[in-house]
């Protein structure tokens, strides 16, 4: 898994190293403007917390999204199996299904009170009611990595350049968008999404960046630098992500509507932090 994972984010080191300097100002400007494109340099956007929420019991966090009041995760097998939890804003979990080890888990999101789950290469997707009863599978070609919608179509990454609308039915592919900066280069590795008025947010896998993106041109517009989090984390939770860089990572990001609230978390971590995204400097 990281071997493959970390191969597809070499075409994105660029990005990577800019965000892991908190260099978003060196990015692109005027001079060096990739021709190709007609994106905007992106705003930098900070993480404002509110408050910290302590999970009861751990997930490999895959996919993350509110829905009436509670957070509804999608959870990988590493280090546990993979399952459909509930977590309420105070932090206990509850599962509502586990598939056990046969499948790796990925994306979720819910559409018309249905709950789509990706899996990672398995080529499947499931559509729960939201119950977590399985109601139907459909079939995936590409590999499943973070899972949003618009209303209307589903929207996935695969870890690749691209990220796709498909028909919530069929999963057959309406639209692809390719991801786009000011650099040249494919960016790669966008992980977990959330399309929040009109603007698609993901974490870039192995990072501690949420990018927002426009969907529209696939033009990144905005780029959170999230280390901050690391800050608010006991001294426990910061070991386990220094000591396992690839399977403690930030991924999942929700966003709940009626408080305009988003929550943000990562893979193993205890913590889940919620607050809002605000344009300015760190
Ligand atoms: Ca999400």
């Amino acid at each position: 898994m990281l071997t493959r994972r970390t191969g597809l984010l070499l075409g994105t080191a660029a990005l990577v190293i800019a965000v892991a300097t908190g260099a978003f100002f060196l990015w692109g400007g005027p001079d060096t403007l990739n021709a190709q494109t007609s994106c905007r340099e992106p705003v930098p956007l900070r993480f404002e917390i509110a408050s910290k929420i302590e999970r009861s019991e751990l997930g490999f966090t895959q996919g993350l999204e509110v829905r009436d009041g509670q957070l509804y995760e999608s959870t990988g097998r590493i280090g546990g199996t993979t399952r459909i939890n509930v977590i309420s804003f105070d932090g206990q979990v509850r599962t509502l299904t586990d598939l056990g080890t046969t499948v790796f888990g990925e994306g979720l999101t819910i559409l018309n009170d249905q709950i789509y789950q990706l899996t990672w290469q398995e080529h499947q997707v499931y559509v729960y009611d939201l119950a977590a009863k399985r109601q139907r599978v459909m079939r995936n070609p590409r590999e499943g990595w973070g899972l949003t919608n618009d209303g209307t179509n589903l929207i996935f990454s695969d870890g690749g350049p691209s990220f796709f609308y498909v028909d919530p039915q069929s999963f057959a592919v309406r639209r692809t968008v390719k991801v786009r900066s000011t650099r040249p280069g494919d960016i790669v590795g966008l992980n977990e999404l959330e399309l929040v008025r009109g603007r698609l947010y993901g974490n870039i896998f192995t990072t501690w960046s949420i990018v927002r993106i426009d969907p529209a041109s696939g033009c990144i517009d905005g780029v959170a630098d999230m280390r901050g989090l690391r800050d608010r984390m006991s001294a426990e939770e910061k070991s386990l992500i220094d000591l396992d860089s690839g399977n403690y990572v930030l991924n999942g990001i929700a966003y709940d509507n009626a408080t305009g609230t988003f929550y943000v978390t990562g893979k193993r971590w205890k913590s889940i932090f919620s607050g809002r995204f605000v344009e300015g400097g760190r």
